[in-house]
């Protein structure tokens, strides 16, 4: 037996790996529970007397040994431990450096808060969508500049697939899917066949909205865009509004808020009108609601569209879209933190 507990002592002693699934297996084998320890120290009881002291000295030896070689090849492997044991945990940690929310998710939250404190639910829908849910059923004719190539994104030469160019479509399959009251926003990306330059990207994101009910009016339109303007803008901002044209609503205007740079003095952003424009907006066009299966004779509603980049520009007073997409530090770094 003596000889036996030497030669694994030995065993021990030239054991090296650096696989830690060796070491664990060497473990196993010396010192696990039915390991070679445990039966040197059951086939103790049959040494003879005269023997034991010597035996019980070498076992103990044999059991020391392995735990240190276990232990420090185990370390030396990248066990935790070994850091551990050389560190005051006491000490403090290294600080963790805090993001700051991306500028758009800022301002988009932001436009979500206002809407939603009014009663707006909000609304999500596919990027890839169809003719009908971008163009059919909002009232577009055959022949508008939207439907060409050049401004639009086509899946696969499909010219039923496409890309969608504004977030309208969301409201199509809201109206599909409700019926009036319907007061919903649509937050998403949209996708234009654009150059991209400092003002156009092909890439950005939408805000709309939509409220049809018995009788809501261009009063109500103009009344909570002029809430929604004060609570972005601040409460001295002011609003008009201009005549313009969209295919799905009539009448169309666009709104303007008094510029937040000069204060209405003019300058450079306001181009020395006094006036930014931020959103367009109107009437949902009888002829919208009647595709929709929402009788117009009963219902009126009205519609507006922002675009998230156009806003986060004004109220930071940044001039280049294209700093949005490129995540560069020193950008990002100059917004709020995320907490
Ligand atoms: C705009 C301007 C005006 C609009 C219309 C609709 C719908 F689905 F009701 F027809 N959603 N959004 C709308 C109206 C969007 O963006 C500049």
């Amino acid at each position: 037996m003596l000889s036996k507990i030497k030669e694994i002592i030995l065993e021990v002693e030239n054991f090296i790996s650096e696989d830690i699934t060796k070491v664990e297996e060497f473990r196993i084998k010396i010192l696990g529970k039915k390991g070679l320890v445990t039966q040197f120290f059951s086939d103790f009881r049959n040494v003879p007397n005269e023997e034991k002291k010597e035996v019980g000295l070498l076992i103990n030896e044999l059991k020391n040994k392995a735990l240190e070689k276990v232990n420090s090849l185990k370390d030396s492997l990248g066990n935790v431990s070994q850091e551990l044991k050389s560190e005051d945990l006491t000490l403090p940690s290294s600080p963790i450096e805090i993001g700051s929310r991306h500028p758009l998710s800022v301002v988009h939250n932001n436009i979500v808060d206002i809407f939603s404190r009014l009663g707006f639910t909000i609304s999500e829908g596919p990027e890839i969508e169809d003719d009908w849910h971008v163009f059919s059923a909002l009232n577009f004719p055959e022949e508008h500049p939207a439907r060409d190539m050049q401004d639009t994104f086509f899946i696969e030469k499909n010219p039923d697939i496409l890309l969608r160019t504004h977030t309208s479509s969301v409201q199509v399959r809201t109206m599909e899917k409700q019926t009036p009251p319907i007061r919903t926003i649509s937050p998403g990306r949209v996708f234009r066949n654009e150059a991209i330059s400092a003002r156009a990207h092909c890439i950005f994101h939408q805000i709309e909205g939509l409220y049809i009910d018995e009788n809501v009016s261009f009063a109500d339109l103009k009344q909570t865009l002029m809430y929604f303007a004060k609570e972005l803008f601040g409460e001295e901002t002011e609003i008009r509004l201009r005549p313009s044209y969209f295919p799905f609503t009539e009448p169309s205007a666009e709104m303007d808020i008094s510029c937040k740079l000069c204060g209405g003095k003019g300058c450079n952003v306001c181009k020395y009108t006094g006036w930014v424009e931020i959103l367009g907006c109107g009437m949902v066009d009888p002829n919208v609601l009647k595709q929709n299966n929402i009788d117009p004779e009963k219902y009126t509603g009205f519609a507006f569209g922002m675009g998230v980049e156009r806003i986060s520009m004004l109220k930071y007073g940044i001039k280049d879209l294209r700093l949005f997409f490129e995540n560069d530090l020193r950008f990002l770094k100059q917004f709020k933190p995320a907490l």
